[in-house]
């Protein structure tokens, strides 16, 4: 990690009177590395380990889909292409022109939640010959069919959008399979063609297709903040892809996933959806807010991707994220090197200094 990666090479020989400067040096990296034991252990523990303590059974969809139907009393509804078997929810098949998707019949009121969803994407089609990716959905309606993955346009919430297919052949500065985040109040469309660039509020480029390993996402709205991250190499980890605050969602909304194919088609499974309570506290004022009243919106007095507070207030700041911790830990280190060496380049003088009066 970031500790064992910075070198702090041992004080120069000329610098070996600096007693009380070593010392200090000594103190300064032990402090460095106990800080980042703590930072790591802390985005550990951030993101949810699974405990099914906090599962939520009823927004969850979890093999062997028992409850998924059209009936009444099913928690998963679905639709278009859409193909349940004991191991996979099949959104589409590797064919052309197809659409699918499953939803959730139970409005979610959590204030703070964590999806864990396993996907796979795979497909005979050749590099760049394949499409169109999977979106998962946070939204006020549901199956709705349309032309956004599966889904309908001038949608309401929240949309995290896998797209394995570039249209844009302008946007040549990021690869493809792209993931990014979309949140809207139902006014802005949703632009295809630039692969839905003009309304993304963060992204990243990942590996998912035709993984022979489990590949998974997890999204994370708490507190204003969402947080997308993904586990696609293998690792057993996740990597952070999308980090934004001043997102604001409310209660009472839908969760779904869609798909969708065009000329060029991939099996675009589900194989779990994992909905996890996180537990965290809200101050008096929060608490008595009408939840379900909230627009989805996002503030974008900054850039999206630096956007950390919501302005409103309604949300607690920010924390700093590691990596700025991690410049700010650099610049204090430089610091005090620059500081040893002036002090160790001024002692030496003076003991220059005293050899002459000898
Ligand atoms: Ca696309």
């Amino acid at each position: 990690m970031a500790a064992g990666g910075v070198k702090i090479t041992p004080m120069n020989n000329n610098f070996g009177k600096g007693i009380n400067c070593r010392m200090g040096f000594r103190f300064f990296f032990k402090t460095f590395c106990l800080f980042w034991l703590l930072q790591f252990a802390t985005v550990r523990s951030d993101i949810t380990d699974g405990n099914a303590e906090h599962l939520k059974r009823e927004h969850s969809l979890v093999k062997p889909y028992q409850g998924v139907g059209t009936s009444p009393s099913s928690q998963w509804d679905f639709s278009g292409s859409t193909l349940v078997t004991s191991q996979y929810v099949r959104l589409t098949p590797d064919e052309r022109s197809k659409e699918g998707s499953i939803w959730n019949t139970v409005p979610c009121f959590l204030k703070d939640w964590e999806m864990h969803v396993q996907f796979k994407v795979h497909g005979s089609g050749k590099k760049n010959l394949h499409g169109d990716g999977i979106a998962l959905w946070y939204t006020k309606e549901r199956l709705h069919p349309g032309p956004v993955f599966g889904n309908q346009d001038h949608f309401v919430g929240l949309a995290i959008f896998l797209d394995t297919f570039r249209n844009d052949l302008h946007g040549m500065d990021r690869s493809f399979p792209y993931i990014s985040a979309m949140v809207s109040n139902g006014t802005v469309a949703y632009d295809h063609g630039k692969d839905g660039r003009p309304t993304e509020l963060g992204g990243c480029s990942a590996e998912i297709r035709n993984k022979e390993h489990d590949t998974y996402l997890a999204i994370r709205y708490s507190k204003g903040r969402l947080t997308v991250m993904v586990d696609v190499d293998d690792k057993n980890e996740w990597k952070e892809c999308i980090d934004i605050g001043g997102v604001r969602l409310p209660t009472g909304y839908y969760f779904g996933a869609s798909a969708a194919t065009g000329d060029l088609s991939d099996n675009h499974d589900i194989i779990s959806m994992k909905l996890y309570q996180l537990m965290v506290t809200h101050t008096a004022d929060e608490e008595s807010l009408d939840w379900t009243k909230i627009e989805p919106s996002v503030s974008l007095l900054k850039s999206p991707k630096d956007n950390i507070d919501d302005p409103t207030g309604n949300f607690r700041g920010t924390p700093l994220t590691g990596w700025k911790v991690f410049l700010l830990l650099l610049c204090a280190l430089l610091g005090i090197v620059v500081c040893a060496v002036v002090g160790a380049v001024v002692f030496q003088k003076r003991q220059e200094r005293n050899k002459r009066f000898y």
